[in-house]
């Protein structure tokens, strides 16, 4: 069904009325809303305005039986409607018969999607879930969590849950939310309440945010991603600037990343909020670093112009600490220090941190051969930390590649590279810039057979994706010799061949554990 627009008087008046929407008590009663997708934040969105007496229309283009099973839920609940199918996420629906007076949307949803692009064209106001869980935060009766806000084209995942590690260790009740995992609403919600939320951000979150007010904030830094869901790297760009927007007490850059330092210096922050950097070398004035392998902070001391104050050692991080790694935790102690973490509680929530797989991961060390994991490396920022940390690779590449370049990650790379294995279902780009910037390298690009196991399926799934991981590695196995490593990085996201990031890494694993290490294949992977 269409949808009139709303004009005039009912546009000033719908207008004004969301302007007043600004705590979980104000009057969302009767407020016509559709929210778009039914997945992670979609239905945490749906349920929170069902409970705050709205009346939502949800829509989402998959009919797969999981939403089918999530549609019965919120129609219980008290939707008004929910729409599944691609019709559904076609046409702007109407609210019991009346064109709607706001849209929710998740995240992946991109703004020129023909639903969003019609509430656009009616000049129905579009929010992300975020920006509602920010408004609804402040809840009678209950204490308001401050927010530490963390976006960056890498590293965002590390440093929440390492800031969440470093608020338990000071003795806050906090939580690691947002684009980690766990959507915003839900954590605003929990009935126990938390001190603190360590708020991941993507720049598809940012980009539906308009009035949030961080205790502190973070872009850790800024490379090419997303640019086909943005239309461009300056849209990307700007949308992790808004980061910093409103920020009351901390706005962190990266000291050696001038885009953050720059989009700190052009926000519109609060009375009194300061820069503070954060960088792997020696730390100026007002800035978090490293000093004879220590961590310290020169920003959050009184006696800052001469002295520094000792918060960790590098080897709190482990064993083999990769560049980055320190950049991150100095980020998060950069965040928590503003909310009042004592120097002690950085140390032991660095201590206390897990990390999490698929990041630079060791798999297997065989006749002098590395074989890494790093599948968390979607895009080439991040496929460029794993392989300036090797100096000759067989590097597993390739996948969906989101519209990025990837002629100065080669060309900066070139040396390294013994051989280059692609996987993914078109890798054309890579393949391009292989041979531009590095002509001498083999590229190989596994064919049915190659897996000296079974053919590879004509059609896509994921299954598809695990036959082409046992090809490359087979292939990589072939060339790889004493002294090389072989790593895979993707520089692409998985989504092609794979239903996440996780399963490309479990697949690599499985692979490396079946052909190089000769255990065999787990009963699923057959
Ligand atoms: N859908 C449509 N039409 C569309 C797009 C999606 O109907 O055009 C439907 C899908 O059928 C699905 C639902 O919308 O049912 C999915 O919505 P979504 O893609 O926004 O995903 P959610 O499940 O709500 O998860 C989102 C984040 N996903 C994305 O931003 C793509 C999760 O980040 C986040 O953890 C979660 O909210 C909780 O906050 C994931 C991610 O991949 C990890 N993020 C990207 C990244 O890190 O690079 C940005």
């Amino acid at each position: 069904m269409g949808c009139t627009s709303v004009s005039g008087t009912g546009a000033q008046e719908s207008s004004d009325r969301l302007e007043s929407l600004t705590s979980w008590d104000a009057d969302w009663a009767g407020l016509r809303v559709v929210v778009t997708g039914i997945g992670l934040s979609g239905f945490s969105a749906a349920d929170t305005l069902i409970e705050l007496g709205a009346r939502v229309v949800v829509c989402d283009s998959s009919d797969s039986e999981e939403n089918r099973a999530k549609a019965d839920t919120l129609r219980i609940v008290g939707a008004v409607d929910v729409l599944l199918g691609a019709e559904a996420a076609a046409t702007l629906p109407q609210v019991d018969g009346e064109a709607p007076e706001l849209v929710v949307t998740s995240p992946g949803w991109r703004p020129d999607q023909p639903l969003l692009a019609a509430a656009a064209a009616a000049g129905i106001p579009v929010w992300g879930d975020v920006e509602l869980a920010w408004r609804v935060r402040v809840r009678r009766g209950r204490s308001t969590a401050e927010w530490l806000t963390i976006t960056g084209t890498n590293g965002k995942t590390t440093t929440v849950t390492l800031a969440e590690s470093m608020l338990r260790a000071g003795g806050l009740r906090a939580i690691a939310a947002g684009n980690v995992g766990t959507p915003l609403l839900d954590a605003i919600r929990d009935p126990q309440g938390y001190d603190v939320i360590a708020v991941e951000l993507s720049s598809f979150q940012l980009h539906w945010s308009s009035s949030l007010a961080p205790l502190a904030s973070v872009c850790l830094n800024l490379a090419e991603d997303h640019v086909d869901w943005h239309g461009g790297f300056e849209a990307y760009r700007a949308a992790k600037a808004m980061i910093y927007e409103n920020t009351r007490v901390a706005c962190v850059y990266n000291a050696e990343d001038e885009a953050t330092e720059r989009m700190v210096e052009d926000a519109d922050v609060q009375e009194g909020c300061r820069a503070i950097g954060f960088t792997t070398n020696t730390p100026a004035i007002s800035m978090l670093g490293v000093v004879d392998g220590l961590l310290v902070d020169r920003a959050y001391i009184e006696q800052r112009k001469d002295s520094a104050a000792e918060l960790a050692s590098v080897t709190d991080l482990g064993e083999v600490v990769p560049r980055h790694l320190v950049a991150n935790a100095l980020a998060a102690a950069a965040l928590v220090r503003a909310a009042g973490v004592p120097a002690a509680a950085v140390r032991e929530g660095i201590r206390n941190y897990q990390p999490s797989g698929h990041r630079i991961e060791l798999v297997a060390a065989r006749d002098g051969v590395l074989w890494i994991n790093d599948s968390k490396a979607t895009n080439p920022h991040a496929a460029h930390a794993a392989l300036s940390s090797f100096s000759s690779v067989v590097w597993i590449a390739g996948g969906l590649s989101k519209g990025v370049d990837y002629n100065s990650l080669v060309r900066d790379n070139a040396a390294r590279f013994k051989a280059a294995v692609l996987i993914g279902r078109d890798s054309s780009d890579l393949a391009a810039a292989l041979s531009r910037h590095a002509p001498d390298v083999p590229v190989i690009v596994p064919a049915a057979g190659h897996t000296g196991r079974d053919e590879l399926p004509s059609q896509h799934s994921s299954s598809d994706g695990v036959q082409a991981m046992r090809a490359a590695v087979t292939e990589a196995l072939r060339i790889a010799v004493d002294g090389d490593t072989v790593l895979m990085a993707p520089a692409a996201a998985s989504m092609d061949q794979f239903p996440s990031y996780a399963h490309r890494g479990t697949a690599f694993i499985e692979a490396v554990r079946g052909i190089v290490e000769g255990q065999g294949f787990t009963a699923k992977e057959l």
